[in-house]
């Protein structure tokens, strides 16, 4: 008669119950990072009203034009997390090294939080959707002693959560800790997520193909190849019928696939022959997303093999990135295989 109603906090301690090792400590994080995202979307959804919009007039790691949002949002996630003795290490898009530890942090933080904060803020002063992005590994360094960069660059494989926000026509919270992917979403009314999207799996039909086309004279003989199959018109074999979307926000074009089937593609980009470069970051964005896809039945590469077994050496390295239907994706590598 009634579906029973399930508050993400409910939900996170119910994962707790399933490891009878488990402190809390782990759930506390996953909840600390759900408040965040209601602190920042909160700023998100009256950003055209306030002191938010545009440009903060500096620019990050990366080279790209802070957004006010995207500053307040790496703000948001660090001050939660710097004085709960839960992280022990954090590193963010925004900024070149790790987050400067807090005392707390190297005594008591058990695990490594590394996060986008505002991933496709280019989207923010025209209403479009944006995300965030968080990947939790165990710290390797041992509590009481500094935090190394060596404690971030851990392969996806070893993630123990990963998640995202979607900041869109509703705000959405998606993880997975390794048993299963589910999704939540926010009540304003009642300032809680609640449990909307249990066991997401990504459907066997997909939908879509997602990726930026004005980058197609640069993309490699094989992704082009690919693409006319994902077109139908590869004489060799029929395609699967798709059609296209692009956001321009990877949590957007991520979680559209993710619910309704489909492949997003960031490839190689070959502006020069001799030097080409990739654009997704592996830490903060590509790996926890990859995780997430595996979770639910799909598949993440760089266009060879698995982004999870891809060991950083830096930490804002980047990748090409194929996500999403797991055939789709083996797809684009058997064309970069055969095409280059
Ligand atoms: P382009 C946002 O800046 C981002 O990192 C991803 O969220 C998004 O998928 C991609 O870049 C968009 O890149 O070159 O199409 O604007």
């Amino acid at each position: 008669m009634y579906s029973k109603i399930i508050t993400i906090e409910q939900h996170i301690l119910a994962g707790e119950k399933r490891h009878p090792e488990a402190t809390g400590v782990f759930s506390n994080l996953l909840y600390d990072i759900a408040l965040a995202a209601k602190i920042i979307a909160r700023e998100i959804h009256r950003a055209g009203l306030g002191k938010w919009l545009g440009e903060a007039g500096t620019i990050n790691v990366q080279g790209e034009k802070q957004m006010k949002l995207d500053i307040f949002a790496n703000e948001t996630l660090i001050r939660m997390n710097s004085f709960t003795g839960r992280v022990g290490v954090m590193a963010t898009e925004e900024m070149e090294l790790p987050v400067p530890q807090t005392p707390i942090m190297r005594d008591e933080g058990k695990y490594v939080l590394i996060f986008d904060p505002l991933d496709g803020s280019s989207n923010i002063d025209i209403n479009v959707t944006v995300g965030t992005i968080f990947a939790i590994y165990h710290r390797r360094s041992a509590p009481g002693s500094p935090g190394t960069l060596d404690d971030c660059l851990q392969p996806g494989r070893d993630l123990v959560a990963a998640g995202y926000v979607i900041y869109g026509s509703s705000v959405m919270m998606v993880y997975t800790t390794g048993d299963g992917v589910h999704g939540f979403t926010l009540d304003p009314s009642l300032g809680e997520f609640l449990l909307s999207h249990p066991n997401i799996q990504i459907p066997q039909k997909p939908l879509y193909y997602s990726t930026n086309f004005a980058y197609e004279d640069i993309w490699s003989e094989g992704v082009r190849r690919y693409t006319d199959y994902l077109r139908g018109r590869e004489p060799e074999e029929p395609s699967a019928s798709l059609s296209t979307r692009y956001v321009g926000a990877l949590v957007a074009d991520f979680h559209r696939n993710l619910l309704r089937g489909g492949v997003f593609y960031y490839p190689m980009l070959y502006r020069d022959p001799q030097h080409p470069k990739p654009k997704m970051r592996l830490l903060c964005e590509a790996a926890p997303v990859a995780f997430i896809a595996q979770q639910a039945g799909g598949y993440a590469s760089d266009g060879h093999g698995d982004i999870l077994d891809i060991v950083p050496t830096e930490l804002h390295q980047r990748v090409p990135l194929f996500i999403g239907n797991r055939d789709l994706v083996e797809k684009a590598e058997t064309y970069i295989r055969r095409y280059g």
